[in-house]
């Protein structure tokens, strides 16, 4: 079932006996640019041979824009193949894209899906193997080695961020400790008990398990951890300030989606702390004008857009993530380019009477004024058809309800003057805002209920 016309060009490396061996660099990610270039254009010949001839949803779709794998022959080729998104994984559900589904497949994962289908994704033995070893990698990246003791706050089950974490921190020679996301308390206790060095977390969940920190009387920085992976949803360089600061320790970033791997698509360094590498020996990224569908070239804004090159079960090819963001040189690994932040979803985007606007942007700005917290909501309504936003915003603990009004007076302007729309800002006491145990819901956009 997973043969191809061509011959897959990989298998992955077996897991190093020595738990101290797994803490080196894989050979892949010291290559240079033109090794990875080389190596991208061998697998993805086969990646693409892969999917026409093993998934039938890829057959009908390459069909049907009159492109055929053999049309591959250099890297600019991908180009010609057609785009795919949520909407083709939806007709093609649940196992039509996938190109095994025998007994090679081994766990099948799924996203919550807001419309009530959701987008199953599936892995087989190697794919397995991979992606806890690519996972490894932004764990080493960002500061964790062999024999470390790593809290797990993401959520086991079908989301990929916990079992996804948890195989990569014992594939690098780690001892996880699967705590799951919720009851905060007990994630203290266990924090505290434990002594792990990391924890793996959504950032606005740790934030909530810092506060939970205070509530039981603890001061979060003298806990014994040193690193925090975070993921999942969108932050900003002032959020990892924030956390960094509440517990004093380094804060990296890893991202990933479901549909691509799941977590450790691209790590971060704790060296550079300039950005995730995405890893280039498995997926080729490239950047895309949303509206025109255009390819950007490195450096240029856009939606993420990602080719698998060695992924067996479920092959993706150009899969437009929604993501936005831009391409850069990498650095502490020069041969996998570094993605800049996640500036927002295009889904998430709030068009505000015609000003376009993401949550992180309020997010960066709030977290500048000293009364305020990091815990807010958006709120979208239209009374007499005319748009209008409302952040709700906690005050810190510290602060007076006048030093909170003052400093959302201040954002108020802020958020007009620097991102062009107006809003009313409504301070709430600390601890009134939902808290989420992973991602964080931030819009509430009541539009069509007016
Ligand atoms: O959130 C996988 C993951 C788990 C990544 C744990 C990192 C840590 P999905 O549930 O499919 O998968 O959601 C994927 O989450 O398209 C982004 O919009 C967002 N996202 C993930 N990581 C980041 C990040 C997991 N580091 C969607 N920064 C993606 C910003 C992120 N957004």
């Amino acid at each position: 079932m997973l043969e191809a016309s061509v011959p897959n060009p990989y298998s992955p490396a077996p897991l190093a006996k020595n738990p101290d061996d797994r803490g080196k660099q894989d050979p892949e990610e010291t290559m240079s640019r033109d090794q990875i270039e080389a190596l991208q254009t061998e697998r993805l010949r086969w990646s693409l041979h892969h999917a026409y001839e093993n998934a039938p949803g890829y057959k009908e779709h390459f069909d049907a824009h009159g492109v055929h794998p053999s049309d591959f022959k250099a890297l600019e080729d991908l180009a010609k193949f057609p785009y795919t998104d949520k909407e083709f994984l939806r007709k093609n559900y649940p196992f039509k894209a996938f190109a095994a589904t025998g007994s090679e497949l081994r766990r099948i994962h799924a996203s919550s899906g807001t419309t009530g289908q959701p987008t199953v994704v599936g892995y087989t033995d190697d794919d397995l193997a991979t992606w806890a070893t690519l996972v490894a990698r932004c764990f080493r990246a960002g500061g964790i080695r062999p024999g470390d003791k790593v809290h797990n706050a993401y959520g086991y089950g079908l989301f990929t961020g916990g079992l996804g974490a948890h195989y990569g921190a014992e594939r690098l020679g780690a001892a996880v400790i699967p705590m799951s996301g919720g009851q905060t308390e007990k994630q203290v206790q266990l924090l505290t008990d434990f002594e792990p060095s990391a924890i793996l977390s959504t950032p606005t969940y740790l934030l909530t398990i810092a506060d939970g920190f205070k509530k039981m009387g603890l001061d979060p920085r003298t806990s014994s951890l040193k690193t925090a992976i975070l993921g999942a949803e969108p932050w900003t360089e002032e959020m990892r300030r924030e956390i960094e600061q509440a517990f004093d320790l380094d804060a990296l970033d890893i991202y990933g989606l479901s549909e691509v791997m799941g977590p450790g698509v691209a790590g971060e360094s704790v060296e550079t702390k300039d950005g995730s590498h995405i890893w280039e020996d498995h997926f080729r990224p490239e950047i895309i004008d949303p509206l025109t569908d255009e390819v950007l070239e490195t450096g240029r804004p856009g939606e993420l857009v990602f080719t698998s090159l060695t992924k067996q079960a479920l092959p993706i090819i150009r899969y437009r993530t929604h993501d936005l963001t831009r391409l850069l040189p990498g650095t502490s690994h020069p041969g996998h380019r570094r993605m800049g932040r996640i500036t927002g979803r295009s889904d998430d985007m709030i068009i505000l009477r015609g000003v376009n606007l993401f949550p992180s942007q309020i997010e960066e700005l709030a977290l500048k004024e000293p009364a305020l917290s990091p815990h807010f909501t958006l709120e979208i309504t239209r009374p007499d058809r005319m748009d209008q936003m409302a952040v709700n915003i906690e005050r810190r603990d510290h602060a007076t309800l006048e030093e909170a009004q003052a400093c959302a007076a201040h954002l108020q302007k802020e958020i007009k003057i620097k991102i062009g729309s107006s809003c009313t800002i409504n301070v709430v006491d600390p601890e009134t805002l939902a808290r989420s145990s992973g991602k964080l819901k931030r819009i509430y956009d009541l539009r069509d209920k007016d």
